[in-house]
């Protein structure tokens, strides 16, 4: 089985949208193998967006991902779930996400996009890895 990291992240929390989004990768056929909402703090979240650091929206990003608790998942399916999980979420940008999309039918900001997911299966592993150190595979 193939694993991927998902947040349910702070706005997704606030608007009451976890059961949306989690029912949308169970309807797809991911499975659930860990999860915890919990407020992110800044270490961690520093660690997890290491990638943006320095940009002009890291600070931003970093006070939204930590001002409340957020639904922080591992799932699962047969083989490239990093890929599937990308495709439910969405573009990036919840304006060019497709209709269809977490992103696309329920979010409008670019700074509060209600879910992350690792992008590649390196991301996956580094992810998982700094959230759940201790999940056995
Ligand atoms: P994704 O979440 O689709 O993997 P990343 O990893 O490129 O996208 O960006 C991480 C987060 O940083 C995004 N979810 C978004 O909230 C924020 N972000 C990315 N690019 C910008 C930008 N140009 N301006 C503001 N926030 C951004």
């Amino acid at each position: 089985m193939d694993r991927t990291l998902v947040i349910c992240k702070p706005d997704a929390v606030e608007r009451g949208l976890v059961g949306e989004i989690v029912g949308r990768l169970e309807r797809k056929g991911l499975r659930l193998v860990a999860g915890e909402l919990r407020t992110i703090d800044a270490g961690t979240a520093a660690r997890h967006y290491e990638e943006h650091q320095g940009k002009p929206f890291y600070d931003d990003l970093v006070a939204f991902i930590t001002r409340s608790p957020s639904l922080v998942l591992v799932v699962e399916g047969p083989e490239d779930t990093y890929k599937v999980v990308r495709t439910l979420m969405g573009a990036t940008n919840p304006r060019d996400a497709a209709p269809g999309t977490i992103r696309g039918d329920l979010g409008v900001l670019l700074t509060e996009n209600l879910v992350h997911g690792s992008d590649s299966p390196e991301s996956a592993a580094r992810e998982i890895a700094i959230f759940f150190p201790d999940l056995e595979g």
